[in-house]
């Protein structure tokens, strides 16, 4: 397991960087990405620097629950009733640039299968 860093995740959880933060509670913050994929593209990050998805331990499943919740209220929240995509990309191969676990939120387009 890889030692949490510090990404520019954290800062925008601290508020240091700006962000389109579209949901915040205690466990999860949620906003825009930078670099949308596709009309509606949103991260959802836990507040606790866990790196990437195979780092999550036993602990954290009560965590995991959130998130995966957390998206589903987030894409609610911003009118995704005809579907969306949620990724997450964990590690190199993953295709995983930012080493603060997150969860893809896409939508408000039609969805390609399989994903590049
Ligand atoms: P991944 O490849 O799964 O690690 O996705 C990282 C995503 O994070 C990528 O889609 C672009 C986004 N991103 C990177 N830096 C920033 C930032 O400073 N602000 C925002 N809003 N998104 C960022």
């Amino acid at each position: 397991m890889s030692e949490p860093q510090e990404t520019i995740f954290s800062k925008i959880i601290r508020r240091e960087i700006p962000a389109d933060i579209v949901y915040e509670d205690d466990l999860a913050l949620a906003f825009r990405d930078i670099n949308p994929q596709a009309p509606v593209h949103i991260l959802v990050i836990p507040k606790k620097a866990i790196a990437k998805l195979s780092d999550a331990q036993p602990e954290d499943q009560a965590l995991m629950g959130h998130l995966l919740l957390t998206a589903k209220g987030v894409a609610e929240q911003v009118g995704l009733t005809n579907g969306y995509r949620i990724v997450i990309n964990n590690g190199n191969d993953g295709g995983q640039t930012v080493y603060h676990l997150h969860l893809h939120i896409l939508g408000g387009r039609q969805m390609k299968w399989p994903p590049g």
